[in-house]
């Protein structure tokens, strides 16, 4: 049975477990849809355009904040690091630290995308030519993508996550995560994240319903990547997008609005709308620096130090294995 299923193309593997989750997230009570398929190609280079958009106040946070305080982290990091960067994409963010830090041992991107590494490497190793990059290729929520760590040298290793992507996982499987995290790391081995941080409700919806309509096409694009991928047959017109601060659950929830009753067809099967009814489609959760702290020792971390904005909009924590 094993070899039948692995002989099956893994495009078609793919396809038919997009189905599978397409299906049973809009066959539920609450139609949901799970928010790693925003990113496809479209919606990924969406994404980057949302980066740009001044409502979106996290990625240039962020990135002002590592600029500001690249030699205190990298100080804090120590000689002699590994660092691992799961779904690390284009590699962008890492570049400046890595060549901040004194001694580095290399470097281990995660990422489901195996030209987007390529191309990242490549880049890593013409800017700095002495750097060992060993780049795998796969779902970082996967144990399976970490095995190659074991191999490697290192004196320190430490988990990179910037993006504030900790924020799209419900709090159990953040804490999950971070379990995964620590698994691969040794005592005192570190990890530096990012997270948006809770703020007044206004400013947060704005950056999750931009002036500029541009989270909206991000959000509406996986209607129509469902409609090229699996034979469906989504009017987008006939959805509205909509983001909302959840005091209760700190996060901003995003989803799709049905404008009126209808049905859709997704590869045969038929689903129904009712006028004001939503397809869930990603979550984002927002911390104190308290919290976050708190999630950090469920995940098996000790909190050392964060970073955050002038406004504290945004935090890069950093936090040691125990
Ligand atoms: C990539 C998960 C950090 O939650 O802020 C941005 C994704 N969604 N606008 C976020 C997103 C809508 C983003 N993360």
């Amino acid at each position: 049975m094993k070899a039948a299923l692995s002989s099956v193309p893994e495009k078609q593997q793919q396809d038919s477990e997009f189905l599978r989750d397409v299906l049973e997230g809009l066959g539920g009570k609450r139609k949901t849809l799970p928010c790693k398929y925003l990113y496809d190609e479209v919606g990924s280079r969406l994404f980057e355009d949302i980066c740009e958009v001044s409502d979106y106040y996290l990625t240039r946070t962020e990135a002002s904040i590592f600029a500001t305080n690249l030699k205190d982290i990298a100080d804090k990091i120590g000689p002699e690091a590994l660092l691992i960067e799961p779904g690390a994409g284009n590699c962008e963010k890492i570049e400046a630290l890595l060549a901040q830090l004194e001694s580095p041992k290399g470097y281990y991107p995660i990422d489901i995308s195996p030209e987007i590494l390529l191309n990242a490497e490549r880049r890593i190793k013409a800017n700095q030519p002495e750097m060992q990059v060993w780049s795998a290729v796969g779902d970082f929520t996967q144990p399976d993508v970490w095995d190659q760590l074991t191999q490697l040298p290192s004196r320190k290793r430490v988990v990179f996550f910037p993006g504030s992507t900790i924020g799209n996982f419900e709090p159990d499987k953040a804490e999950q995560l971070l379990e995964l995290f620590a698994a691969n790391l040794g005592a005192g081995d570190g990890l530096l994240i990012g997270t948006d941080l809770v703020k007044d409700s206004v400013r947060l919806e704005r950056a999750y319903h931009d002036s500029e309509h541009v989270t909206e096409r991000f959000n509406k694009n996986l209607l129509n990547r469902i409609n090229t991928e699996l034979e469906a047959d989504f009017d987008l017109s006939l959805f509205a997008h909509r983001a909302f601060y959840h005091q209760l659950r700190k996060r901003v929830e995003m989803h799709l609005v049905s404008l009126k009753d209808h049905s859709v067809s997704v590869a045969g099967t038929r689903v129904d709308f009712s006028e004001g009814e939503t397809i869930h489609t990603e979550n984002s959760h927002k911390y104190s620096i308290s919290d976050f702290n708190q999630l950090l020792a469920r995940g098996g971390f000790r909190p050392i130090c964060h970073w955050k904005d002038a406004a504290a909009s945004y935090a890069i924590h950093y936090a040691q294995a125990i």
